[in-house]
């Protein structure tokens, strides 16, 4: 089957899936829209996680143990930082820096984050096209028992430890998508439209937060499928289970199922979750979800496309 395919993802889950779908498929026929929840302003500096991670992933120069940077990375300028009294919390790696500068740059001279975006993926050799979820600043923060923080604060400063009482998207609802994203999602000739292996709460969350993002989801007929970040109740990585668990959700597949029941058609789990109880107007396919190894990547991504197939014949999955 031929066609496009939209895929919504975060930092290092939602990458190593779309890493796997841009294998099985002609990387022009996929669109990665990313979470921009995570993007800060740092040393002056604009950074943007997940679009990064997606980035890298693509082009072959993650830090596989990391899961976030560069591989081979050298750290002089965090040294040079730490000597001088600087900021060290936020680890940004020589190579990297890099690219937060040129980021920076073009941002200031009035270049919008989808022209950026779209620059860094051309120098960087990556195929698919990945596209910010909005041009417009959408901030995520988290209520814990010290009030208020911004992501990164909690995310690595506090690593993920202080318990969350809520969350918000700043400026999700004024954000608008950009039109690449909507061009994206109202293509008639989408195949699927796939939600990735990433954190709901977290990654997901921001990009759904965005009015149009969902109107325009809910308008579009092709199936909607999304990838369990959630293996017998454990996150693949990071601190979803932690997470839904402290908000009250119950942290399973199924919890993640619930999340996102008006939204998708079909739901990938791994075998392990195949037994739990889905929302019954939800297609269930199971297959392994781990993503250790790079045809593990590939047969998750053969699995979630197979879903959405199976979807658009009317047959079972
Ligand atoms: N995560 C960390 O745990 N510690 C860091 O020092 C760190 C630096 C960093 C620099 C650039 C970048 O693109 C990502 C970085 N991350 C770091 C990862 C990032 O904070 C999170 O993994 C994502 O925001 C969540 O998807």
């Amino acid at each position: 089957m031929t066609g496009a395919v939209v895929v919504l993802s975060g930092g290092v889950g939602g990458a190593k899936f779309v890493l796997g779908l841009s294998r099985v498929l002609d990387p022009a026929q996929l669109t990665v829209i990313a979470n921009t929840g995570d993007d800060f302003e740092h040393l002056g500096l604009a950074i943007s996680p997940d679009i990064d991670t997606i980035l890298y992933t693509l082009a072959g120069l993650l830090d596989p143990e990391r899961g976030w940077g560069r591989r081979d990375e050298t750290w002089i300028f965090m040294e040079a930082l730490e000597r001088l009294g600087g900021e060290t919390w936020f680890r940004l790696g020589d190579g990297d820096l890099a690219l937060h500068v040129e980021r920076t740059r073009r941002l200031a001279g009035g270049a919008t984050l989808s022209d950026v975006t779209a620059h860094l993926a051309c120098r960087l050799g990556v195929g698919p096209r990945v596209l910010p979820m909005s041009d417009d600043p959408v901030r995520t923060r988290l209520r814990t028992p010290d009030g208020w923080l911004d992501f990164q604060d909690y995310f690595v400063r506090c690593r993920c430890e202080p318990p969350v009482h809520e969350i918000r998207y700043d400026g999700a609802d004024t954000a608008a998508p950009t039109a690449a994203v909507l061009a994206a999602l109202s293509d008639p000739r989408l195949r699927a439209i796939i939600i990735g292996p990433s954190n709901p709460l977290l990654s997901i969350g921001p990009i759904l937060a965005i009015p149009g993002i969902r109107a325009a989801l809910a308008n579009q007929s092709a199936p909607v499928v999304a990838v369990s970040p959630i293996i017998a109740g454990q996150a693949i990585k990071g601190p979803a289970a932690k997470m839904m668990r402290e908000l009250g959700l119950l942290s399973s597949a199924e919890g993640v199922a619930r999340g996102y029941e008006d939204l998708i058609d079909a739901f990938v789990v791994d075998p392990v979750d195949a037994k739990a109880t889905f929302p019954s107007a939800i297609r269930v396919l199971a297959a392994p979800a781990l993503m250790k190894t790079i045809g593990d990547r590939e047969r998750l991504a053969i699995a979630a496309l197979a879903a959405a197939d199976g979807l658009a014949r009317g047959a079972s999955v």
